[in-house]
């Protein structure tokens, strides 16, 4: 639920924006599944239902100076750290063009070195002591930045959760790990997955603090976030935050989520989709018209359309680039 007595201390013009990146990265992942199912794009693994914690976080963080390290569902979050929707297509189609690999890497594998997204490993969870990295150097070059890293609640079975989480937390360092947990790995449910009741129960095994939040409530997530970031800059160490959530989607285009999932279960969490909710309370609250959601609905597809056809019609990388970034160039 979206909680309307905190929206005070955001203006007007930012949550509509925020709603704006919440729907696009939406918009974007369903043209992406229509791509992937016309046989234009070889794989989609989606972020609908976790657009609404990506972007709320996003905003609490430093979007010119901080590191994030994504996981492959968190197109919300390479979005508002600058990536733009004909990059996010460029990757989607393998095109040489593409800034995270330029084409070598599997989609959704994000990294891109002038907005600080960190590119991230295929193994499931490895950005976590990455992360802890980063905000050690943070720390060691007194630069006040933090770093920003996501998973899934699966992965937070792996054991480079405990290890960097653990280091991080012995040294104090300027780290939020959020954990987006949609209740889902693959085809495991949580109830699978864990026998603790919150995964930010684990807090308590590194001394810091660990914060569950409604994934639909963009308001709270922001104030939990922007609280984390605080005391990452002030020194007290990282925090752990759980936004509970729903995988809208199967885990991926590969994925037949019919076999361990039911049509209702799913109907019945589309019902609750939290970018709805919040587009509702811009509504409510008379900051947004449905006129002006019209407007800023066509002003996205326009934007989709153009980067599909850029990113169907770019170049894919020459055979002659192919040992490009495998070796070192001599010398630079
Ligand atoms: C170390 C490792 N083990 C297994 C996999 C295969 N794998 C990819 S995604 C995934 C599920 C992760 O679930 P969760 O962390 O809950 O993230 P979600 O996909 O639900 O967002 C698995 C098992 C992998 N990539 N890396
Ligand atoms: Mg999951």
């Amino acid at each position: 639920m979206v909680n309307q007595t905190k929206q005070a201390e955001l203006s007007k013009d930012t949550l509509v924006a925020m709603y704006q990146e919440m729907l696009l990265a939406r918009r974007i992942d369903e043209r992406m599944w229509l791509l992937n199912r016309a046989g234009s794009i070889p794989f989609v693994v989606s972020c609908q239902g976790q657009e609404v914690a990506q972007i709320a976080a996003s905003y609490a963080l430093n979007k010119d100076e901080d590191f994030v390290l994504p996981y492959y569902r968190d197109l919300g979050v390479v979005l508002h750290f600058g990536m733009t929707v004909k990059e996010v297509f460029l990757q989607a189609y393998g095109k040489a063009e593409d800034p995270n690999s330029g084409g070598r890497q599997m989609p959704s594998h994000y990294g891109q070195k002038k907005n600080r997204i960190v590119t991230g490993s295929s193994p499931v969870t490895t950005q976590v002591p990455h992360a802890a990295g980063f905000a050690l150097a943070s720390k060691m070059e007194k630069r006040n930045v933090v770093s920003f890293v996501t998973l899934g609640e699966g992965s937070s079975n792996q054991g480079d959760f405990h290890e960097g989480l653990n280091f991080a937390a012995v040294h104090k360092l300027p780290m939020i790990v959020m954990v987006e947990n949609n209740k889902y790995a693959i085809s495991v449910p949580l109830s699978r997955q864990v026998a603790c009741e919150n995964i930010s129960d684990r807090a308590i095994g590194y001394g810091i603090p660990g914060v569950t939040v409604d994934g639909n409530d963009a308001l709270e997530i922001y104030r939990v976030v922007k609280e984390a970031h605080e005391r990452a800059l002030n020194g007290e160490g990282p925090t752990l935050i759980e936004t509970i959530s729903y995988r809208l989607t199967p885990h991926s285009s590969d994925d037949d989520d019919m076999t361990y999932r039911t049509k209702d279960e799913v109907a019945d969490h589309r019902t609750l989709d939290g970018i709805a909710q919040f587009r509702d309370m811009l509504i409510e609250q008379g900051y947004l018209t449905e006129a002006e959601d019209q407007e800023i609905e066509e002003k996205i597809k326009q934007e989709i359309n153009e980067a599909t056809d850029y990113a169907e019609n770019a170049p894919y990388a020459g055979v002659s680039t192919l040992t490009d970034h495998v070796y070192g160039q001599g010398g630079e």
